[in-house]
């Protein structure tokens, strides 16, 4: 086979009169480009071998489907006006064994001009063997492309670099198995938190000091960042949407104080208003990919896609407002928890429970208030923990849903040993100063001043850290 094709190639190329051509062969080797000034005559034979196809081409023809092994010749005339020398490169590669439909084809382009430089004629002889059952009939011509980029998701690195003795030191990139979060050895692992107030209306709450003192004095293992992006009442030009950029450094402050204190740190994209989350989509992507983007590698991150849907709003909307803001956050980090808020202010996980989102390490809202909402939800959270849906509290008050009077520490207590029994996460609402019932610090105090124990602390405040510190063993 390889005698036959030289001499027919050689036939082929005896059989040409060169007259000239300046032919500029791309750096690729596979496309021709012929200087249009001076061209006047273009001579292009094809032979077929056993049995094939004819292709008659001004560009050299390339077979690449299908092909399993190649036997080629290839031979360069190069040309000086106008004695010719020949250069014939034979390569050969074996051939497969089970050969059963052999096409070849041969390709000759020969381009000539008056009164060249240089003439370059290139022939090319591919032989094409095709293992297929049918004979194909087709030849497939390539056009040279750079390889297409594709876009993969980011991965992890294994190591954890939270400082010795820390939580996220210790329990490392959580995940989502069945009904449960579990840390980076499988075990079941509550997220126990303190959710800030609105960052943009109390930045000095996303202070490092701070937070050390709910790991330390606590016994928290998480904060809790809420960035409202606006409010109905008032106050919307403090809040994400009117002052994007200071808004965004409160927060990857927040997140880097979590860091360097090996704390998980959950970052809220807070509607309360707008209570349709489909109205802000884009900024919400946006803001989002730029925090994955930076702290994809960071264990410490978890991302809440939307606090509270609440109005006229159905699980189904929120739903498609979920899967978009997941896959663009996917984009970058592939396996950091996400918070899926739920509607009628992240009640309804009943409704999401019948109608699950793809991603396997997201997780369902629930937020109660301890006045507010009782049994019933208690019972709803059983039912939807019975069939395997994964639940976190990312926000639960001590007193009325609005935040203020109605405390009831029985009810709490309830909630947090029942939310303990199933190994389900709780945030508390929220360390602010704020004169409400909520709130954690007694109006007027500080918040970069907060200090261990209780003398800043309004009775909401002592109760929650009285039971986290039993819930941690802290004496
Ligand atoms: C409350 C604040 C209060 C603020 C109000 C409106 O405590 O100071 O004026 O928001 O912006 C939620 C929300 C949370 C609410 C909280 C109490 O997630 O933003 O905070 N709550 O009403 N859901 C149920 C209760």
């Amino acid at each position: 086979m390889k005698n036959k094709l030289l001499s027919i190639a050689l036939m082929v190329v005896a059989a040409i009169t060169i007259i000239a051509a300046p032919i500029v062969n791309d750096s690729s080797g596979d496309d021709f480009t012929t200087a249009p000034q001076t061209s006047t005559t273009t001579t292009t034979t094809t032979t077929t071998v056993e049995a094939a196809t004819t292709t008659t081409a001004s560009q050299p023809s390339v077979t690449a489907s299908g092909t399993s092994e190649q036997e080629s010749v290839t031979t360069t005339l190069s040309e000086t006006e106008p004695t010719t020398t020949t250069t014939t490169t034979v390569t050969t590669t074996k051939k497969p064994e089970t050969t059963t439909t052999t096409k070849a084809t041969t390709t000759t382009k020969v381009t000539t001009t008056k009164k060249p430089q240089t003439t370059t004629a290139k022939v090319t002889t591919t032989t094409k063997a095709t293992t297929t059952k049918k004979p194909q009939t087709t030849t497939t011509k390539v056009t040279t492309k750079k390889p297409t980029t594709t876009t993969t998701t980011a991965k992890k690195p294994i190591e954890n670099n939270a400082p010795d003795g820390t939580p996220v030191k210790e329990h490392g990139q959580l995940s989502v198995k069945g009904a449960n979060i579990v840390d980076q050895n499988g075990n079941k692992f509550q997220l126990i938190g303190i959710s800030t107030h609105g960052v943009g209306w109390f930045p000095d709450s996303v202070s490092k000091s701070a937070f050390k003192v709910f790991r330390d004095d606590w016994g928290a293992n998480a904060i809790r960042l809420a960035m409202y992006i606006e409010e109905s009442w008032g106050g919307s030009e403090q809040l994400y949407l009117a002052q994007p950029q200071k808004n965004y450094d409160l927060v990857t402050k927040g997140i880097d104080a979590c860091l360097d204190l090996g704390m998980y740190v959950i970052v809220d994209w807070h509607i309360l208003n707008p209570g349709d989350p489909n109205t802000h989509t884009k900024e919400s992507k946006e803001f989002f990919a730029k925090i994955a983007k930076k702290y994809a590698d960071e264990p410490n991150i978890i991302y809440e896609i939307c606090n509270e849907p609440n109005g006229n709003v159905n699980w189904a909307s929120v739903k498609k407002y979920a899967e978009e803001v997941i896959k663009e956050i996917r984009k970058y980090d592939s396996d950091a928890i996400i918070i899926c808020g739920t509607p009628t202010w992240s009640q309804d996980i009943d409704k999401a429970e019948q109608n699950r989102l793809s991603d396997k390490n997201t997780v369902y809202a629930l937020h109660f208030y301890a006045n507010t909402h009782t049994d019933w939800l208690r019972n709803r959270v059983q039912s939807c923990y019975n069939k395997g849906l994964p639940i976190l509290v990312s926000e639960f008050g001590t007193c009325d849903a609005s935040g203020n009077t109605g405390y009831n520490p029985s009810q709490t207590k309830t909630w947090l040993s029942f939310l303990d029994k199933l190994n389900i996460g709780y945030f508390n609402w929220s360390f602010c100063n704020k004169g409400e019932t909520a709130a954690i610090l007694k109006p007027g105090v500080p918040h970069g001043d907060f200090k261990a124990g209780t003398s800043q602390l309004t009775e909401s405040g002592k109760l929650i850290r009285e039971l986290y510190r039993k819930r941690a063993g802290i004496a």
